[in-house]
């Protein structure tokens, strides 16, 4: 299968996952289900789960237990995803090419909707026990589950995603040094991509020093991708990356691209990829889908 056609794939694939693990929308609570399902429905690219079954595989991976993961993380990604859009964050009414859920829902149901998702990851990937294959020592699928599911906590709380989020929102308007604005794109971006790089090997079971290397290609991967992120703001096209342009400058933000130039970014966006690109060759296994993948996302314009 080619690349494309792989892609496609497998994006239906994680999509089906997700559904499996989607709560229903019932009893009292129902709208603010409606609006946790209205914002995970939308077209996204699905990367983290694809990166994290990927890895799954490339170590030997085989069986469900890594569904739960999978889900938990797309959820986690897209409770940030509702919050960010909010007023006081960047008050963006588009997401997807789709009203934003406090668009949709109005603001006090898309706080709720951010939260409630953020609990339903948890929710999601404890079921990951339920899942250890019976065919192994049950104690050895536990702790790999047990493992994921701190670095799944870690990853996304305050020594990762929410605390470059935080630094994002505190110091907007202020001019930042190359380090603080490198602090909080490793964090608020990379730290997911990294942690949906190490989950999957630590679920199927990979050494130490190979989880250590997928977390810093998913550092490296993850900065570039934010600058990348950033690039698009500025030059991108607003119907193809389904979201307004501009919001960077409209919230007075320092990033890589208000500090050095569209140029510089690129150069600097090709250079972590090359970096991940040549610690993903030096690991055990391979993978030539996930590589292409690593790659492509340097040149996305979505
Ligand atoms: C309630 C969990 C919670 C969080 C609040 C707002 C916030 C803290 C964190 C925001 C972090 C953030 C939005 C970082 C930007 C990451 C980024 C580049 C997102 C776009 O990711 P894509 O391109 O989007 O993978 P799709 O739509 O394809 O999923």
């Amino acid at each position: 299968m080619n690349y494309t056609d792989e892609l496609r794939a497998r994006t239906v694939h994680v999509n089906a996952v997700l559904k499996d693990y989607m709560p229903r929308a019932e009893g009292f609570q129902k709208t603010v289900i409606e609006a946790v399902n209205y914002s995970m429905e939308g077209s996204g690219k699905r990367l983290r789960p694809m990166m994290m079954e990927c890895t799954y595989q490339m170590y030997g991976g085989r069986g469900p237990v890594i569904g739960p993961f999978m889900a938990a993380m797309e959820m986690i990604h897209n409770s940030s995803l509702i919050h960010d859009d909010l007023p006081a964050l960047d008050n963006d009414a588009l997401r997807r090419g789709r009203k934003t859920t406090h668009i949709e829902y109005g603001e006090p149901l898309a706080i709720m909707a951010g939260d409630v998702l953020l609990n339903y990851a948890y929710e999601t990937a404890v079921r990951a026990f339920e899942q250890v294959p019976r065919n192994e020592d049950p104690a050895q699928g536990y702790a790999r589950v047990a493992q994921a599911l701190w670095v799944l906590a870690t990853k996304s709380g305050i020594n990762g995603m929410l605390g470059g989020q935080s630094c994002d929102v505190e110091y907007e308007g202020q001019a930042l040094t190359e380090t603080q604005v490198e602090f909080i794109n490793k964090n608020k971006t990379g730290a997911l991509i990294e942690g949906s790089l190490m989950i999957g090997a630590i679920l199927a079971g990979a050494g130490s020093d190979q989880v250590q290397k997928l977390e810093s290609i998913g550092s490296d991967i993850g900065l570039a991708f934010q600058i990348r992120d950033d690039i698009l703001d500025v030059t991108g096209n607003a119907q193809e990356i389904g979201k307004p342009i501009g919001s960077d400058v409209r919230n007075k933000k320092t990033t890589y691209i208000s500090l050095f130039g569209v140029q510089a970014g690129r150069q600097r966006v090709e250079q972590l990829s090359e970096r991940a690109l040549e610690t993903f060759d030096s690991l055990d296994a391979e993978h030539g889908f996930l590589r292409q993948l690593l790659e492509e996302l340097a040149t996305r314009r979505r």
